[in-house]
């Protein structure tokens, strides 16, 4: 009887049962009605008095090893189905949250791929220029107010002073420089001036400009280009208006404006009852401008445009601060989710 005690101690020691089923049947054979320790205990009864003590522990030992490795091995079972659950493959995944473009890049792709489809290049230059690229190629007079401390952003104001560009133009005259004839371009990127911070103004913006130079380009040429973009950008039904204005780098120069899209002409708060909104400048390239970066101006003329992109958004979303664009708010930046 004491081999076959220590034969079963040995046995519930190494007992390994995977499943409620296996664990069901290691317990039958053991503690069920004629299972091998219910046996044992039947067999006691048997035992000389003398013996009944030392017996009757190593029974009771027996049991009680058998009755905790079962219960061991049921919760052990249990952990494993309850921790599967957790891996509930039919559950839908958590939503995660995506990024979204900055309302910027949206409208400054959204000119981009429209001049692209016009066949228009991308070309891209620095935001730390010189004053050639930026002011004497373009025509700007010696005395002009944008060369002057208060407007520009320089960085070393010797001979050749460098600055941070005050729009992209500075690009046009590098394409202007050395690709060959002819041009069909746009720039699109970050300007800096010395401005107040305000709702309407911030010392770094967006451009985008264009330019065209070939054999024959004409203001009539500029009209077309002007209108065709406007009515992608704005809907089939947008109108343009243009108004004299002047510029360094262009002659004649002008003002574009884009028929309201809020009132359609009506007059609103948004274009302020007018049912015209501002949208860039233009012009046919000045021949001085022409000939600075080596261009034979008696054969070649061309026409040149440059819109502010942040101004483009504001009026697509109504953003009324332009502020807003460069503080990063996630609250303001949330709102272009839908707009990826
Ligand atoms: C504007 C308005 C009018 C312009 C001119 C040139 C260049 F390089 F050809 F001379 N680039 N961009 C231009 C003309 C820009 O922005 C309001």
């Amino acid at each position: 009887m004491k081999e076959k005690i220590e034969a079963l101690l040995a046995e519930i020691e190494s007992l390994a049962c995977k499943s409620e089923g296996e664990i069901e049947e290691a317990r039958v054979r053991l503690l069920g009605k004629k299972g091998e320790i219910t046996k044992l205990f039947e067999e006691f009864r048997t035992v000389a008095p003398e013996m009944k003590r030392e017996f009757g522990q190593k029974l009771n030992q027996l049991k009680t090893a058998a009755v905790s490795k079962i219960e061991a091995m049921r919760n052990s079972v249990q952990d494993n189905t309850s921790s599967a659950s957790a891996f509930d493959l039919t559950k839908p995944g958590d939503p995660f949250l995506l990024g979204s473009r900055h309302p910027v890049s949206i409208v400054r792709e959204e000119i981009v791929e429209i001049f692209r489809k016009f066949g228009y290049d991308v070309a891209e230059g620095p935001e730390i220029e010189d004053d050639w690229h930026v002011f004497e190629a373009l025509n700007f007079p010696p005395e002009h107010p944008a060369r002057d401390m208060q407007d520009t952003f320089f960085i070393s104001s010797s001979a050749n002073s460098i600055l941070l560009r005050t729009h992209t133009s500075s690009v046009q005259v590098r394409a202007m420089e050395k690709l060959p004839l002819p041009i069909r371009i746009v720039c699109p990127g970050r300007v800096f001036r010395n401005e107040a911070i305000s709702a309407r103004a911030h010392c770094i913006f967006h451009q985008v400009e264009g330019l065209y130079i070939d054999e024959n380009v004409t203001f009539a040429d500029l009209k077309q280009a002007i209108l065709l973009f406007v009515r992608e950008m704005f809907g089939a039904d947008a109108s343009i208006r243009l108004r004299p204005s002047y510029f360094p780098f262009t002659e004649p120069s002008a003002e574009v404006d884009v028929s309201c899209n809020i009132c359609h002409g009506k007059g609103c708060n948004i274009c302020k009852g007018t049912g015209w909104l501002e949208i860039m400048g233009c012009g046919m390239v000045d021949p001085n401008v022409l000939e600075a970066s080596g261009i034979d101006s008696k054969k070649y003329s061309g026409f040149a445009f440059g819109m502010g992109i942040e101004r483009i958004a504001m009026l697509k979303w109504q953003v009324k601060d332009l502020r807003n664009y460069f503080e990063n708010d996630l609250r303001f930046l949330r709102e272009f989710e839908t707009s990826l």
